[in-house]
């Protein structure tokens, strides 16, 4: 089989009207104070779908306020977390309901495959929705002790706003990894949605408001990193901030926290997750996988397996059937069915890729396959695999965010590790082996904030995922997801000698 050569055709599916394009803030849909507005681009075709308004400092300060008063004086952080999780509940239920519509204003909007985002992306975002509803009545402190002088006891109180900020790979996963987590504590919110993908969010908020969020929790400003979102991080009433992206904009964020208010931060940033095949995988079975790895969601998500090494005795047959799998895997638009990789977000990410490809072939890796854009219209990328990459090579060290892989070969268990440690990033790992000695060694020597053994991309409400090293700190999902958006109060009383 060869490289698809241009992109499939549409097929007869009816794109929903967009309904919401204005800023919602509290519990309202809102031109922008400047009446700025953005397009939002189709990657399919590189023309406009709509126009949004802009949010800038000045809309964020309507929204903070409208989130401080709803955290100091509303409903929201008050009421009981039954209350809260029922709610929440019937927003996860109207999401579920709405499947179909919100796949595709995330299809349209990001490349992403529709097929998929419906059965994936959709009820994972009901089910973190439903995850942390579960947890909003078990949210307490602790007992500390009994002691004669004092009886102590912990509270957990929510932080206060938060402000999320989240990238356009997926545009609903993150949403829902940010909002639901900080709703379940109680605390209240502005979300700025990536400039490339803001549809979906506009329409959860809306689905929000159905479900009885009260005004001023749930407030969300599409806008710019620049403005909105450096408003956001320097604000001095936003109480946390919440962020998914790049590193150099993650340090940025960090930078405005320290000199606006010391407000904390969690950081999610880039990957360059090694994947590590040894002797006695099954190599069909690990061709696929590494090739999921890389081309789920066409490379653009932080834990794809861009390094992939394989060990001596299993190399060539794997590079083989790599290449043969990579030929056959089918480019196209994201609403046909049997596209398994529809176009990257948008035109710089598109062009970012093809100059990786280009860096890769300078610096001297064998380009196997693919290296081009497929069609001549919007921003399809073939999947690309490099062999011979040396660990120090760009292609091997830097976050391309796309279809392109990096083949190396290992010995020994150590030089793996070696290897898979040999990077900025710590994000993601994966391992295949059938070996138990050797997945247990391997996940325990790898720096990244998971490990995947003979699976990947293996994602859970209940799993933490975060970063080591400069993938950045904190942790969304699980119950660490929740912790981040809550303080401990400590309240003492003294039992004996009291001094009143
Ligand atoms: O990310 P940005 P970009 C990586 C990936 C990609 C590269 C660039 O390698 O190729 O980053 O993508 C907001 N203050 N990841 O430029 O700029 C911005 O508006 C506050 C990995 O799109 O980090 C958007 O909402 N906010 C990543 C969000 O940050 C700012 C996912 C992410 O955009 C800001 C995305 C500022 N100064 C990209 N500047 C992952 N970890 O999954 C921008 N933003």
């Amino acid at each position: 089989p060869s490289p698809s050569p241009s992109p499939l055709p549409p097929p007869p599916f009816k794109i929903p009207p967009i309904k919401f394009t204005k800023l919602f803030i509290n519990g309202q849909f809102v031109p922008s104070l400047s009446g700025k507005e953005f397009e939002t681009v189709d990657p399919r075709t590189g023309e406009v779908i709509v126009k949004i308004s802009e949010g800038r400092k000045e809309d964020i300060d309507v929204a903070v306020n409208a989130a401080r008063e709803a955290f100091d004086n509303g409903p929201w952080p008050r009421m009981s977390g039954v209350e809260r999780a029922r709610i929440m509940m019937k927003w996860a239920d109207l999401i579920e309901e709405n499947a179909e519509e919100v796949a595709a204003l995330d299809a349209i909007d990001a490349g992403k495959l529709f097929h998929l985002v419906k059965v994936l992306d959709i009820p994972a975002v009901a089910g973190a929705i439903r995850y942390y509803a579960g947890a909003a009545d078990k949210i307490h402190g602790e007992v500390l002790k009994a002691s004669r002088e004092f009886h102590a006891y912990t509270l957990m109180e929510p932080i206060g706003v938060v402000g999320h900020i989240i990238p356009w790979n997926f545009p609903s996963t993150m949403f829902a990894a940010k909002v639901s987590p900080s709703l379940a504590a109680g605390c209240t919110m502005v979300l700025k949605p990536a400039e490339q993908t803001p549809l979906s969010a506009l329409f959860y908020a809306h689905l929000a408001k159905q479900a009885g969020i009260p005004d001023g929790v749930l407030n969300v400003v599409p806008g710019f990193g620049p403005t909105a979102g450096a408003a956001i991080s320097s604000h001095m009433d936003i109480d946390k901030v919440s962020f998914t992206g790049s590193t150099d904009v993650g340090r940025a964020i960090m930078h405005a926290a320290a000199s606006s208010n010391l407000k904390p931060v969690s950081l999610e940033l880039g990957g360059k997750s090694p994947l590590l095949i040894f002797d006695d995988a099954d190599v069909d079975k690990a061709a696929d996988l590494a090739l999921l790895g890389i081309l789920f969601n066409k490379g653009e998500i932080c834990v794809a397996s861009s390094r992939v090494f394989v060990q001596e005795g299993i190399y060539d047959e794997f590079e083989k059937k790599l290449v043969e799998k990579a030929k056959a895997w089918v480019v196209g638009d994201p609403f046909d069915p049997k596209s398994q990789q529809g176009p990257q977000v948008d035109k710089n990410q598109f062009e970012k890729i093809l100059s990786y490809i280009e860096i890769g072939k300078q610096e001297g890796a064998t380009l196997l396959t693919g290296g081009k854009r497929v069609g001549n219209k919007g921003y399809y990328i073939e999947p690309t695999i490099f062999s011979n990459v040396k660990e120090d090579m760009r292609i091997a060290q830097d976050e391309i965010f796309g279809p392109v892989l990096a083949l190396m070969k290992f010995r020994s268990i150590e030089e793996a590790i070696k290897g898979a440690n040999n990077s900025r990033y710590g994000l993601a790992a994966g391992i295949v082996t059938k070996n138990i000695d050797t997945a247990n060694t391997v996940s325990r020597s790898i720096r990244a904030g998971i490990v995947w053994i003979n699976c990947y991309f293996a994602f859970g409400n209940d799993i933490p995922y975060g970063g080591y090293k400069q993938s950045g700190f904190g942790r969304d999902f699980g119950l660490e997801g929740l912790h981040k958006y809550l303080q401990v109060k400590s309240v003492v009383t003294p039992i004996y000698n009291s001094p009143w």
